[in-house]
């Protein structure tokens, strides 16, 4: 049996979400993260090596890595759904935009994060500088979603799957104005109408509301 376990407010709301989009049979099992340090608790380090969310398991295997998850569960129980192939016309731009969530966008946000644990002044040229590059990300997406309703094209993707996390749960770790992009609002707006996302959210972090605004 597939398991998902997801620490709350987390990556790991990928994979509950990614489960309810292929409505396949999986269990949810829940961690609250240690109400002190807001790290995982000692429970959920103990599943995988590195300590984080998302980890799956299923019979033997134990799995983390987002990227990886996602691409195990489709190819093993998704019978392929939600990937784009390489004989489609948009096999490059599903690629692109799966990896370059966690290869760019989420370093970028992780930089916001700790510039404000770190409280910074607001011209630290340095960190401006570093910072320059979730700009350019945040530009680039509004201008993508300009174009198309999903980051792969006309179709939701697992993608988009990748994708929703840095546009959304993570502002509650480090802030992002969102109002200079109507584009990526608009798009927010129509993942929260997904009967996948809503119940996958309600499963997974019931006392949240989806940061889709
Ligand atoms: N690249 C990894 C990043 C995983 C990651 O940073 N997870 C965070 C949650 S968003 C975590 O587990 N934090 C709790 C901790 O470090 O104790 C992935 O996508 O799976």
């Amino acid at each position: 049996m597939l398991t998902v376990h997801h620490l709350g407010i987390s990556q790991s709301e990928r994979i509950v979400w990614l489960c309810e989009e292929l409505e396949i049979p999986y269990e949810l099992v829940r961690y609250d993260r240690d109400k002190v340090t807001r790290m995982a608790p000692a429970a959920y380090k103990a599943l995988h090596p590195m300590g984080i969310a998302p980890v799956i398991t299923d019979g033997g295997l134990v799995l983390a890595e987002s990227g990886a998850i996602i691409e195990f569960i489709i190819a093993k129980y998704g019978q392929g759904r939600l990937a784009v192939g390489p004989t489609r016309p948009n096999f490059a731009d599903y690629l692109f935009w799966f990896h370059f969530s966690n290869a760019t966008l989420m370093p970028a946000g992780m930089l916001d994060l700790v510039n404000v644990m770190l409280g910074l002044p607001a011209d630290h040229a340095m960190m401006n500088a570093l910072r320059a590059r979730g700009d350019l990300a945040f530009k680039m997406m509004e201008e993508r979603l300009s174009e198309v309703d999903y980051f792969a094209g006309i179709e939701f993707t697992a993608a988009d799957i990748m994708m929703l996390f840095p546009l959304t749960t993570m502002r509650a770790f480090a802030p992002r104005d969102l109002s200079p992009y109507p584009h990526i609002r608009a798009y927010l707006q129509r993942i929260g109408e997904r009967q996948g996302y809503q119940r996958a959210m309600a499963k997974g972090d019931p006392g949240m509301t989806p940061m889709l605004g």
